[in-house]
This record gives structure tokens, sequence and C-alpha cells, in this order.
């Protein structure tokens, strides 16, 4: 089921469905089929909603659920900051319509409100030797998901939990597209303006975190982000390690002094 609405750059062709495996699944063959750099595939449901390598993401009605297709001129080893980015939007989106929330990034891909993941952020990237041919930015909002089955009780929470209402998803959505329309093209031009967005959101600088990576893990204190979406941690040993959005996730030790 197709509607296209004309909109910006990003959200100028929207297709909706009504329930879905995985809106990234479907924007990625759209964009293989050549879908202009914008389009975006959302669904009121999914039924295999993906996250990260193996992780699921529970999708039920009521969130916001899209994917986003982009054709970002850079090298692949660029893409890593797209994910920063997915997170930078979202949460601006957040803070923009309710700023009575305090919206934080969890490095990589987790945007939180008191330490509960509202929503998440799915890069795919399709490349041709070095150069990207297309990217997916996948979405996931907890709008108005009132419920979580266990474990997800503990880990998550949602806009309608924090603040009682609901929450319009054409204009969280639209709201969103704006944010990252704004903060993809800028940061072409500036890639500074992104990163002090995401610091200026970022729930970890100064923190004591352990990272969970593929060649381990690591403790150390959290002292900036970088240009690469890259997380610069001091470790107990006095060195610097930089560690990328798609090598680690974080696992927290001590909370913010
Ligand atoms: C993510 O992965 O956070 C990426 C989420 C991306 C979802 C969007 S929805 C539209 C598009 N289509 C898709 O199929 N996916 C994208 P990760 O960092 O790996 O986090 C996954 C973990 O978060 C899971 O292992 C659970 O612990 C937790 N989780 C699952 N569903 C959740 C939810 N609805 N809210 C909060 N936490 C959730």
């Amino acid at each position: 089921m197709n509607q296209k609405v004309k909109r910006g750059v990003f959200g100028k062709e929207i297709y909706h469905y009504f329930c879905l495996e995985s809106t990234n699944k479907v924007a990625y063959l759209l964009a293989k089929k050549g879908a202009e750099e914008g389009t975006v595939v959302v669904a009121d449901e999914q039924t295999q909603g993906e996250g990260r390598g193996d992780h699921y993401w529970y999708s039920p009605q009521g969130g916001l659920w899209f994917s986003l297709i982009l054709r970002p001129r850079m090298i692949s080893s660029e893409t890593s900051r797209l994910s920063i980015l997915g997170a930078t939007g979202i949460a601006m989106s957040i803070d923009r319509l309710f700023s009575s929330l305090k919206v934080r990034i969890r490095w990589p891909n987790d945007v939180v409100i008191k330490d509960k993941k509202v929503a998440g952020v799915l890069i795919k990237v399709r490349t041709e030797r070095s150069d990207v041919n297309f990217a997916i930015m996948g979405i996931g909002v907890n709008l108005n998901v009132r419920e979580f089955p266990s474990p997800l009780s503990f880990i998550a929470t949602s806009l309608i939990k924090e603040t009682g209402d609901s929450t319009s998803k054409k204009r969280f959505l639209e709201s969103t597209l704006e944010e990252l329309e704004n903060l993809y093209f800028s940061s072409q031009v500036n890639g500074h303006m992104l990163l002090e967005k995401a610091r200026s959101f970022s729930s970890l600088l100064g923190r004591q975190v352990e990272v969970i990576t593929t060649e381990g893990k690591f403790q150390g204190l959290v002292q900036d982000l970088d240009e690469d979406g890259g997380l610069i941690l001091r470790l107990e040993s006095g060195l610097h390690k930089k560690i990328l959005p798609e090598e680690g996730c974080i696992k927290e030790r001590s909370p913010k002094i």
C-alpha cells in the first residue's frame, strides 16, 4: 500500500504500509532499484523489526518505525558518523517538541530519557569498492507505545509514558525529517556543527564506562566524541582508545557526578 506525499528532500516520497517485516528491508530494495535520496518507508507495525547485529526491535502499533534512503557523498569509512547523525536528529526533534523532557544520546545509537531507551537507529550501507552506493537509516521511536513486554519494560520507555499524552505520528515524522535533513546537508559543509550538537546531547561525556567491543571489553573515562562518530576513551592505563559506532556498545559503570 503506497502513498506518495510531496515534501522537502527528506520525505518528498513517503511509502506508507500498515504492516511490514521491516521497513529497512523494503527501503533497501527500493534503493537498489534507484529510489531517490530522501525516500522514506514507514510502517504502522513491523513483525521482524531489526536492531544492530542479531538484535531484534520490538515494533507494535503506536510506534514510529521508518527508514530513510541516503546517497551520501562519502567513502565507506566515513559512514560511521551516520549513526550519530540519526540519534542527534531524533534527540533534536524530541527536544523541539517536548522541551521539558531531558533527552540524551547514549553512544552510539540510543536516544534515552532518564536512561531508558526511547528510540534507536540502525544504519545499513551498500558499498561498491570503497564508494558508498547508498545507506539506509532505520529509525524506531517509541511514540505511543503504552506497554513493553519484560525484559524491555526495565530498559525502554516511550513518549506517551513520559508525557502522558499521545503524539501525532505525522507531526513527529515531519519534525524529525526536518532536523535530519538540516543536519545531513549542513554536516557535509561543516562537520563540527553535528559534533557540537551530538556532544550537547551526550549522556556519556565525563562518565566512567565499560565498552563491549569485538576486540574485548574496555573500561575508562569518556573524554570526547570525534568527527567519525567515534568514542574517545581514556583507559585506566592512561592510554586513549577510539571506538567506532559499529565496533561497540556501552555498559555503564558509574553515574555522572
Ligand atoms: C537499535 O539496535 O537500537 C536499532 C533500532 C532500529 C529500529 C528501526 S525501526 C525502523 C527500521 N526497521 C527496522 O527493522 N529497524 C529499524 P540496538 O542498538 O541493537 O538495540 C536493540 C536492543 O534494544 C534490543 O536487543 C533490545 O534490548 C532493545 N529493544 C528492542 N526493541 C526496543 C524498543 N522498541 N524500545 C527500546 N528498546 C528496544
